[in-house]
């Protein structure tokens, strides 16, 4: 008893890679011992202090292997319109043909593991099955932490399921020979030459965004980048809200916001449900539900620390693995922003000796942590409820150090979806590029798109119209302004906690506002700000419109939007032309 489709796939594999061994995972704590092992006798992990993070390992990528690689992303559908102008877009066939001499005995000498994983909670209607079937143990340890590895995916896929099915080969590691090809018609990704996270690991950013965008957008439904988080009001009320911002500009945080006691005191809660990706249906209510399709948390290591974001650190402190960060004497980690005085003496994410007087950073800035989500301190005792949690509101959000306010809503979804669509951020380590340059991030799925753009705009459109009044509210964010001294005006972290709560009372209909030419924005007052010690001229900087910024902002979106010629919905064009003229 089989899936035949499966083991036909698994036996092309083989006859093309030329594996030694085939290894099929289930997933078991023996399993996961096992792999463990290997890789610690090989080199690849280094077990880290036993007592202060059992069952835990470092391990260290190739230099030049640290982030995703936009540039060797591929979107390989049949017709290039498909793939749209923010993809690289190759043939299929033409893509097939460059890869086949890269997996030609790629595997050779190598165990090839067949990893089945859910996405999605079991019994979701919502979940999906996946089968990586790759030569890196390292990837293995990771999707065991990161989805519903194993028995659970058997049990949904039975004989005849349907899978997205990923090929991963770590190949010689080459740059130039390094794709991230995806085959949205094939539901089909392979990756060779990377054992980077979201370039290997293909539950993530390849299945889970970028084949899932394919597979919402034609069967009615969204996959996003997105945290999910639930706010608890001292009445015991609950707000579920998503949260779309690029990479590396706080999701994690956010979704783990801890609330400073003045508010928990008073009965808030913050508890999360996800931390990167939502997938969101109608319910039977016509309302939207969202769940978090991992079952871990891929997290920028640097910056986060006991004071910026408690519950990662107990959620990594055991049963987990670290990537590119750097090791303690002692066997524990330290990256940047850990807290404290730097120790005297490390050993970098490079695997060289490092003193506070060395010149490059002990960690790479896209250090990562791989921890289970259910060690989170405060996951929602809701995280893997097979029907979502209803959506009321979605933030998007970026960093911008000038023009955009703290917080403000759009009047209705048509809007919403313009400010998602022009939405702006300077750039950050998680992908590689100039850190700070400013670039446009739709949704922030400028990188996971899986077709074209500007039909994705559509398809988000459409869904509005389907779900009429009950659709979230949007709302967008920004932590990042700042002074003419560059010091940023928002404290941020569990202070956002104000901006979470503002944004509830407007999903609730109450909630004081101001209409100002881009939307409603709160009132200083109403952000109830006053204990922050911000001057009242930095609180309302921080939530200043500024009309000649926006009239620039406003022309630049106008290009940025005509840039995707027919395809782009008048619906757009008309939300741009309106803030125009609001702002004349
Ligand atoms: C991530 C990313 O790893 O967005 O989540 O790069
Ligand atoms: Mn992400």
């Amino acid at each position: 008893m089989g899936h035949a489709t499966l083991e036909a796939w698994v036996d092309e594999v083989v006859r093309l890679t030329l594996p030694d061994a085939i290894e099929w995972c289930n997933g078991s704590d023996e399993e996961s011992a096992r792999i463990n092992g290997r890789l610690v006798s090989t080199g690849s992990f280094i077990p880290l202090n036993a007592e202060k993070h059992p069952n835990s390992y470092l391990a260290r990528s190739g230099p030049n292997d640290v982030a995703r690689v936009e540039d060797r992303t591929f979107i390989c559908s049949r017709d290039a319109e498909d793939a749209g102008p923010t993809n690289n877009w190759r043939a299929p066939a033409a893509m097939h043909e460059t890869l086949r001499p890269l997996l030609a005995g790629a595997m050779r000498g190598k165990t090839m593991y067949v990893v089945p994983y859910l996405l999605g909670p079991p019994g979701s209607p919502m979940a999906k099955v996946g089968v990586e079937l790759t030569d890196s143990p390292y990837v293995v340890a990771n999707l065991r932490i990161m989805t519903r590895m194993g028995e659970p995916a058997l049990a949904a896929l039975g004989e005849t399921g349907a899978f997205s099915r990923g090929l991963h080969a770590v190949a010689s590691l080459d740059p130039q020979n390094r794709y991230i090809s995806h085959f949205p018609e094939e539901n089909l990704v392979v990756s060779v030459n990377s054992n980077y996270g979201g370039n290997a690991l293909l539950s993530k950013k390849c299945f889970a965004l970028r084949l899932a965008s394919v597979l919402a957008r034609d069967e009615g439904w969204l996959a996003e980048h997105m945290l999910i988080l639930c706010l608890t009001d001292p009445q015991g009320r609950k707000t579920y809200m998503t949260a779309a911002f690029p990479s590396a500009c706080g999701k994690t945080n956010l979704a783990m916001l801890i609330p400073p006691p003045r508010y928990r005191d008073a009965g808030w809660k913050v508890e999360t449900i996800g931390d990167d990706i939502a997938w969101l249906k109608f319910g039977a209510d016509g309302r939207l539900y969202a769940v978090n399709p991992e079952a871990g948390f891929f997290g920028v290591a640097p910056g986060t620390s006991y004071r910026t974001n408690p519950n990662a650190m107990f959620a990594c402190s055991t049963n987990s693995i670290f990537t590119n960060v750097a090791l303690r004497p002692d066997g524990t980690v330290w990256w940047e922003g850990y807290g404290g005085a730097p120790p005297d003496q490390l050993i970098d994410w490079r695997g060289r000796p490092w003193t506070p007087d060395s010149k490059t950073t002990a960690a790479h800035p896209n250090g990562r942590f791989t921890a289970p989500a259910r060690q989170c301190p405060c996951i929602s005792p809701e995280w893997d409820r097979p029907e979502g949690v209803p959506i009321s509101a979605m933030i998007f959000g970026g960093r911008r150090a000038s023009v955009m306010p703290l917080v403000y809503q759009s009047w209705n979804w048509q809007h919403g979806t313009y400010v998602g669509a022009t939405m702006t951020s300077e750039r950050t380590a998680a992908a590689a590029g100039t850190v700070g340059e400013l670039r446009r991030d739709p949704m922030a799925m400028l990188p996971f798109c899986g077709y074209h753009m500007a039909d994705y705009w559509r398809h988000w459109l459409e869904m509005g119209r389907r779900g009429g009044d009950l659709m979230p509210r949007v709302f967008h964010v920004n932590w990042f302004r700042k002074d003419a001294a560059g010091k940023f005006f928002w404290p941020g972290f569990g202070e956002s906690i104000r901006v979470l709560i503002w944004i509830a009372e407007r999903c609730r209909g109450s909630g004081p506002a101001v209409e100002s030419p881009i939307g409603w924005i709160p009132t200083v007052a109403s952000l109830d700000a006053a204990d922050l010690g911000l001057a009242q001229a930095a609180a309302d900087a921080l939530l200043r419109i500024d009309r000649d910024e926006w009239r620039a902002e406003v022309a630049a979106r106008e290009t940025y939007l005509k840039s995707f010629g027919d395809k782009v919905p008048p619906e757009l064009l008309a939300e741009n032309a309106a803030l125009a003229s609001r702002l004349a």
